[in-house]
């Protein structure tokens, strides 16, 4: 009998893939290569690649001792076709294969690559995700709105996570009011845990720095875990050290501690090292067993159950053309701050330089102070989403351009957030130390020094106004932007369009 290929790429490394459980071990190959044209479709931050070359290799070890065949292709040799197709073709033709077993790739780029490579390519679900595409659909269709809320409910009633028979455990769906506390930086946290390279991850740091030089961001240190065992300790120490906290310090940032009550643990779930639901099982027993309050282990939940699940379904039912909407018609090129250009903004400064050691930011310094300021200055989010997928060791399009596109730059028109998320430099200095720091002043409204969020705050809201008036959640700002005097709103607006200008320019912001 022709054997079949199984296809597995850098974000499958799961022993229960569908495309692995569909495979017959006696006769079957499995392929997996590391390809330029992964490598480079957008300029990955070099830990990024590092961890993604690690975890494959090391997972293709695994399958190995299991007993599967495998045909690896590693970046440097001489015959690797540098694509994920053009692998599959070289191994078809050696193997006499005719068949490709896949699991559903998370980026509709390699997906149409594979629909029109000139091999059988069978394309699985993957069900490595707690609510299919069928499932999501039959939640979505008909609805007037696909808030987030609604669909989160239906997954707690599917898999009985923190419920009490029908009920919602502790008597609520959602604990997030209790979720808005500022951390003090006098508090002991222990951050991740960081693992120590080992001979395959040595290896691929060489070869990441010799391939990658001029990419944005450190290879190194490098601590990031790279297979299920360590991803599985790096869970333990955030069920053991930081859920506890998780909840109430959630949207917190300071300078001194990147991490945070944060799990920083996407980077694992989305390449296949964690198991979502098992995450979210083991969180709950925390709950169960007392050792962790309620709002924590409801707010942890449903980041992954909810939110996590929620972005995927929106991604496919939107189709291959979400990642490029633009409902806003924001034009303006991404400043070269976004880079490591120099920024006189302490938040932004932090962020980027988070940005470029870790491939890793949390949540709030993500959407309220890259993704607030781009979305303040009208960046093109094309640009803004390029970005994102670029720098984040978690960064794949199936989750990232609907957290950029939508929920950060409102640029699918209101589709996952029900009104922008924007605001002025006041929030960033209620959730964080940033604004002491900074050489402009948070508490100044207009001319020198002003904190741009400040200003630029306004400009958009203003610039937007035909879009957001009549949006009841929006009332209030216009009331109180109207109740400004005329001399004070043209002070406003004179200082954003300073800041824009000097943001076109190219000269420091
Ligand atoms: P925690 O705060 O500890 O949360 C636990 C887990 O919940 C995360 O590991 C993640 O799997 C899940 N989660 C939390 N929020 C979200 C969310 N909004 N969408 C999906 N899953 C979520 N997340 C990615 O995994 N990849 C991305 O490319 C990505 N891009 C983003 C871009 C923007 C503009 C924004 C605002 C958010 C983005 N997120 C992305 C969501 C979120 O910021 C990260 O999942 C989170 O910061 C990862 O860190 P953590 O593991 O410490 O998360
Ligand atoms: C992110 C990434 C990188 C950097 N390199 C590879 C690679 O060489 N081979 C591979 O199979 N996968 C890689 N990946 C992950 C893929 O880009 C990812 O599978 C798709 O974007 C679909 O989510
Ligand atoms: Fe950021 Fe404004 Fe605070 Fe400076 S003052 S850190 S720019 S919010």
């Amino acid at each position: 009998m022709v054997s079949r290929l199984v296809l597995v790429l850098g974000d499958q490394l799961s022993p229960g893939l569908s495309a692995l459980a569909e495979a017959d071990k006696a006769r079957d190959l499995v392929v997996m290569a590391e390809v330029m044209d992964e490598a480079t479709y957008v300029r990955h931050h070099p830990k990024k690649i590092a961890f993604c070359f690690a975890a494959m290799r090391k997972f293709a070890a695994r399958l190995e001792a299991e007993g599967w065949r495998v045909a690896y292709t590693r970046l440097d040799e001489d015959d690797n076709r540098q694509s994920i197709v053009g692998e599959l073709l070289r191994r078809a033709e050696a193997e006499g294969a005719d068949e490709v077993l896949a699991t559903e790739p998370g980026e509709w780029r390699l997906i149409e690559a594979l629909s029109h490579a000139p091999l059988r390519v069978r394309q699985l679900s993957d069900t490595r995700f707690i609510a299919s595409h069928a499932e999501f659909d039959a939640w979505a269709d008909g609805r007037k709105s696909l808030r987030m809320e609604y669909f989160y409910r239906e997954m707690r009633r599917k898999t009985g996570l923190l419920m009490a028979g029908d009920d919602p455990a502790g008597g609520k769906w959602n604990f997030d009011h209790e979720n808005r506390k500022p951390a003090s930086d006098d508090l002991f946290r222990k951050g991740p845990p960081r693992f120590a390279p080992d001979e395959t991850v040595d290896a691929v740091l060489d070869l990441v720095e010799k391939r990658f030089p001029d990419n944005f961001g450190r290879l190194r240190p490098f601590w990031f875990a790279t297979d299920a065992e360590q991803a599985g300790q790096a869970l333990d120490h955030f069920l053991a050290h930081a859920l506890p906290s998780f909840g109430d310090y959630q949207d917190a940032m300071l300078e001194d501690d990147r991490f945070l009550y944060h799990a920083v643990i996407s980077v694992y779930l989305n390449a296949g090292l964690l198991d979502p639901l098992e995450v979210c099982k083991r969180a709950e027993r925390e709950y169960e067993e007392g050792t962790a309050p309620i709002n924590a282990v409801e707010g942890f939940i449903r980041q992954i159950l909810g939110w996590r699940e929620y972005v995927r379904g929106i991604y496919f039912r939107e189709g291959p053309d979400y990642p490029r909407r633009n409902a806003l018609n924001h034009q303006r090129k991404l400043p070269g701050l976004y880079w490591g250009a120099e920024t006189r903004m302490n938040c932004l400064a932090h962020a980027v330089a988070q940005t470029r050691d870790e491939a890793y930011a949390h949540h709030i310094q993500r959407l309220m102070v890259t993704g607030n300021f781009a979305l303040l200055a009208g960046i093109d989010p094309a640009e803004v989403h390029d970005w994102y997928l670029s720098v984040y060791a978690d960064a794949y399009e199936w989750v990232e351009a609907p957290n950029t596109v939508g929920m950060s730059q409102f640029a699918d028109g209101g589709i996952i957030a029900s009104k922008p998320y924007v605001s002025s430099g006041n929030y960033i200095s209620k959730m964080s130390d940033y604004c002491g720091g900074c050489a402009y002043k948070v508490t100044q409204k207009t001319g020198e020094g002003a904190c741009p969020f400040n200003l630029l705050y306004w400009y958009f809201l203003d610039r937007h106004r035909a879009r957001f008036e009549g949006n009841p959640r929006m009332a209030q700002m216009y009331r109180t932007w109207d109740r400004m005097d005329a001399d004070r709103r043209r002070a406003v607006l004179d200082g954003a369009s300073d800041v824009l200008d000097r943001l076109d320019r190219g000269a420091t912001v």
